[in-house]
């Protein structure tokens, strides 16, 4: 039995590739099951809800079980203590930065969405994508390219978007899109410590360890409300976690922008995006992706 994984703090991309790529495996005459190692955010919550589809159960490890890791190959993104004779495969979009000292099976292209690269995958092996997989990724590919905007979006993407909505006679993506998103936006239940780590990603670089988290919003007014209290919060956690950086996208997804709010050592926020620092924040004009563009001038400051 292989165990298929997003990473931790899933996002729709991360879920919706684990589903759909167990399904292919099934289908293929590989036994696998989906499985997420961390809670779902309610934008997946919204998504699964919509078609009636069940969130896959949390999975353990131990030191028996084989993974699929998809949307994600680093090791301290996945399930914790995990060995690499338990990674059986890898499936992502983001940049690789894992060795192995054996072989493995590691498809990564730069596309938008892990789930655009799952697609592919089934037309190759000729399987026919269920309607609620069809859905599952079209959500994944509408969220992980921000509606089409983000710059890590591809025409291939788009293509095989139009394809999957031409499959579910779907009326207006831009619209189910926002929907979708305002799903994941909404805070006023959410405890500081909440919207740091809905989305929260961990990265080292030459001793230093970092973490950016994203939140995307249409309306930027009320977290901007709360701007205090989350920075507070990010410097218990830096410190409980003993991180050198922590950062906050605060993205605008309708208007297109992310204000950066950080603690931490404020030079390599300097030294990466040359900008100003205004109450630990700096703004950021069309910056929506943290993958392609806050994670490697981040990466190169500290090289
Ligand atoms: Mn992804």
């Amino acid at each position: 039995m292989l165990y298929v994984i997003g990473h931790k703090k899933p996002d729709t991309d991360s879920i919706a590739a684990a589903v759909a790529y167990s399904y292919l495996l099934n289908k293929l005459g590989v036994e696998a099951k989906a499985c997420r190692i961390d809670d779902v955010n309610p934008e997946t919550e919204f998504v699964f809800n919509k078609f009636g589809v069940g969130i896959p159960e949390k999975v353990f490890n131990s030191p028996e079980k084989r993974f699929v890791l998809v949307d994600h190959n680093e090791f301290y993104q996945s399930i914790d203590d995990l060995k690499e004779e338990q990674v059986v495969q890898i499936i992502d979009h983001h940049k690789l930065n894992v060795s192995f000292l054996e072989p493995k099976f590691v498809r990564t292209e730069p596309l938008g969405s892990t789930c655009s690269i799952v697609f592919k995958m089934f037309k190759e092996n000729n399987v026919e994508v269920p309607k609620e997989i069809a859905f599952l990724l079209l959500s994944a590919i509408l969220s992980d390219t921000v509606i089409f905007t983000s710059p890590t979006t591809t025409e291939e993407d788009k293509r095989i978007a139009s394809e999957l909505a031409e499959m579910l006679d779907f009326g207006d993506l831009k619209a189910f899109g926002i929907e979708m998103k305002k799903a994941k936006a909404d805070l006023s239940s959410k405890t500081a410590r909440d919207i740091i780590t809905m989305d929260f990603k961990e990265y080292e670089k030459n001793g230093k360890k970092y973490a950016v988290g994203q939140v995307e919003l249409v309306d930027l007014s009320e977290i901007n409300s709360r701007k205090e209290e989350i920075l507070s919060e990010m410097r218990k956690l830096k410190e409980e976690k003993d991180f050198d950086l922590i950062c906050l996208m605060v993205t605008d997804i309708i208007n297109q922008f992310t204000d950066l709010w950080f603690v931490g050592e404020d030079w390599i926020v300097v030294k990466a995006f040359g900008k100003e620092i205004k109450d630990n924040s700096v703004h950021l004009p069309n910056v929506l992706s943290r993958k392609k563009q806050v994670v490697p001038p981040i990466e190169k400051a500290l090289s």
